[in-house]
């Protein structure tokens, strides 16, 4: 399978490490929570924030409270000539082949003290750079396939209808375009090369407009133009200041309010990143709940109740008998199982229920 994993791009002295910092404070702030396994000194598995969660903990008052959780990978070196191996540019195009999803980190403060990689930032073009080099990758990636493909062709029908559709989608990337707006999107044999290739361009993206804290209340002209770059690709935008995100990690959350408030934010930059990734990557959260825990558990958008019962153990997946599932409104408005079933708010569903987000289910299953 795939990883989840989110990669973190940008040019050098942009942003990455520092937002990468303080999503690895954000780790280390719950790691007696979680039973991490070795972690890479450049990647770190976060919890997702979940306003939910913290409301459900409030009711139940459980011994434990587990969050989702996501991982970030910091991937450095990314420079111009990337795709042709400058600065050990393809081990880190091939750091960012593994991921499902990118953060784009894009400069939008002024320090000279920091230096950028031209005179000073200019997001259209910094954008631009970046993207080029990952669609050249895509580009020479896609090459020696049609090679591949052409050689199989002579004898072999799959491999034709799969040329055909490979040389279409060359063409696209030769005009600049990122494989995510090909045209034949459920096309099968282009569906079958995303697959295998893992392109770049098709991974869905945010950008963080990574910016100092006086952008944060109002936007300065760097994150309006990140804004209108991210609008043209229907790609969503962040904004974040790095270094405060970084002072601010591991703080309470009363205190990070007050820090964020001072500050003219309302909200978490990092905090919005976590989310937004969660989302990128099609996943959505179920919850259990219980004197023990309150816990939030990942699935995919659209797993039916047996799939998703197998996330806790494989056992429930093929022991699944049946869930009982309270929707999240539900419950808050009752406050208890107990009440939400006395008034009939608790429904049993069979093996082709959509578990939805912010169900609380509870799994019926033998072994
Ligand atoms: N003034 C200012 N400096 C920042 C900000 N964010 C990061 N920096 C600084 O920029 C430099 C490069 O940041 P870093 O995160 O290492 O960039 P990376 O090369 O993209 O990983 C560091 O000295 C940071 O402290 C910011 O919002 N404002
Ligand atoms: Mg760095």
């Amino acid at each position: 399978m795939a990883s989840l994993g989110i990669g973190i791009v940008g040019l050098p002295n942009v942003g990455k490490s520092t937002t990468f910092n303080a999503l690895t404070k954000e780790q280390n702030a719950l790691a007696a929570n979680y039973p991490f396994a070795t972690i890479e000194p450049n990647s770190a598995i976060v919890p997702v924030p979940d306003a939910r969660i913290d409301k459900l903990t409030e009711l139940v008052k459980p011994k434990k409270t587990l969050y989702a959780t996501i991982e970030f990978v910091d991937i450095a070196g990314l420079v111009k000539g990337a795709s042709q191996g400058e600065g050990l540019g393809n081990q880190f195009l091939g750091n960012i082949r593994d991921t499902s999803a990118i953060v784009h980190v894009v400069r939008c403060f002024d320090d000279e003290n920091v230096l950028h990689v031209n005179a000073s930032p200019a997001p259209r073009e910094d954008i631009e750079v970046i993207n080029t080099e990952l669609l050249i990758a895509d580009l020479q990636q896609l090459e020696r396939k049609v090679e591949r493909l052409t050689r199989q062709a002579r004898n072999d029908k799959a491999a034709r209808a799969q040329l055909v559709i490979a040389e279409e989608l060359k063409g696209h990337i030769e005009e600049g375009n990122p494989v995510s707006t090909f045209a034949k999107a459920d096309n099968e044999d282009f569906k079958a090369l995303v697959r295998e290739m893992r392109f770049i361009s098709a991974k869905p993206t945010i950008y963080a407009a990574n910016v100092d804290e006086e952008g944060l209340e109002e936007d300065n002209a760097y994150v309006a133009e990140v804004r209108e770059v991210a609008s043209e690709q229907n790609a969503k935008v962040v904004k974040i200041c790095a270094k405060l995100e970084e002072d601010m990690a591991g703080l309470t959350d009363a205190e990070r309010q007050e820090f964020l408030e001072m500050s003219g934010a309302t909200e978490s930059g990092l905090d919005q990143i976590i989310r937004s990734s969660y989302a990128a990557l099609g996943l959505c959260s179920y919850f259990t709940q219980g004197e023990q825990e309150v816990r939030a558990w990942t699935i995919p958008v659209g797993a039916k109740a047996p799939q998703a019962a197998g996330v806790i153990h494989t056992d429930f997946e093929k022991g699944f008998i049946r869930a009982q599932v309270i929707s999240y409104d539900k419950f808050i408005e009752h406050g208890t199982e107990a009440a939400a079933k006395a008034a009939g708010d608790m429904r049993t569903e069979g093996k082709e229920y959509v578990v939805q987000d912010g169900d609380i289910v509870h799994f019926l299953f033998n072994v």
